[in-house]
């Protein structure tokens, strides 16, 4: 088996951002070293609670939980964020009625930076939200670049992006329009960044097929778990809308337990900061590099998830 990885997750309390949790505290080859929640295409509160919870229900170890001050440029559709407190609720999480996962007093990007300087050898951050975190605690602490072993960040597409808002022309991602000055100070760095793109989320969308796999295998906990979380989204039927969920921060966490079911090639590209193309990651030869993951195989992925889901039962 691969080497035990020290990873530290960001994200912003979605539902595919609690799985990805989930399926982290599962991982044989990964140790988190803190989580951190900023309230984007979520809210704070039921976000750290969830996590924490997800941890006590579904971890062997119990990383800190830290709340972000950080505040976005474009906030996401209430609609959307309301997604949290619905996983919050869920039965199987308030069984307990305890909380007993540490919650950190720093906010999230200072306590990053703790986590990174305390941590022996370099650290994987993981984000399945925007960057305000990283770029705040690159600014007041860029010793912690040393630290970091590498970026892996679901954000960005180069074909098309997801946002559907006046004012804007639809070329960006969610996660990088949120706060683009925040990506784009993130790109200015030197940090190996891996970015599983739309390209290759697109390719695992919420379907009936995986749907039916959850309900086949709900005795296990874990895969029940899976279906109750995606039972708020709508799935992907006759064709695409603003509605219609992806595997995407999934498809990002699962890349760094199995680094072979994605593929990548380097792109130079850069992260337009503002105006109607706003968030836009555009190729660009003189852009800097990144590893654009384009494509993945969705069988792999899909047994894979359900896999770690099972090991939790
Ligand atoms: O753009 C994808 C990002 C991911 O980090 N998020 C959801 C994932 O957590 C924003 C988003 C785009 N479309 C959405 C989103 C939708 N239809 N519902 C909820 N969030
Ligand atoms: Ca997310």
């Amino acid at each position: 088996m691969s080497q035990v990885q020290s990873v530290y997750f960001n994200h912003d309390a979605g539902v595919d951002d609690l799985v990805s949790l989930f399926m982290l505290l599962q991982m044989e080859n990964v140790k988190l070293t803190g989580v951190s929640v900023i309230p984007a295409d979520g809210y704070l509160e039921p976000g750290a609670a969830a996590s924490r919870k997800i941890i006590d229900r579904f971890g062997t170890y119990a990383p800190e939980v830290a709340r972000s001050n950080s505040r976005g440029k474009n906030p996401f559709p209430a609609a959307w964020r309301m997604h949290t407190f619905y996983v919050d609720a869920l039965p199987i999480l308030n069984e307990s009625g305890k909380m007993e996962a540490p919650l950190a007093e720093l906010p999230a990007h200072r306590h990053m930076i703790q986590q990174l300087l305390q941590t022996e050898g370099k650290t994987t951050l993981l984000f399945t939200g925007p960057l305000t975190d990283l770029a705040r605690a690159l600014d007041e602490a860029p010793e912690i670049e040393d630290k970091i072993e590498k970026l892996v960040w679901m954000g960005g597409g180069f074909a098309h992006g997801n946002v559907d808002e006046p004012e804007h022309d639809g070329s960006a991602e969610w996660n990088v329009f949120w706060d683009p000055e925040a990506a784009h100070r993130v790109w200015q760095s030197k940090i190996v960044i891996d970015l599983v793109a739309l390209e290759s989320t697109i390719k695992v969308p919420l379907d009936l097929n995986i749907r039916k796999r959850w309900s086949t295998d709900r005795r296990y906990e874990g895969v029940d778990f899976l279906g109750n979380c995606y039972a708020c989204c709508p799935p992907l039927v006759h064709m695409e809308n603003n509605s219609t969920y992806y595997f995407w921060d999934v498809l990002t966490t699962l890349s760094i337990g199995r680094p072979d079911i994605v593929q990548k090639k380097v792109v130079n590209c850069v992260v337009i900061p503002d105006g109607p193309s706003q968030g836009r990651t555009v190729e660009q030869a003189d852009g800097r590099p990144v590893n654009f993951v384009y494509d993945t195989n969705p069988t792999a992925f899909f047994d894979y998830m359900i896999e770690l889901a099972k090991k939790s039962a």
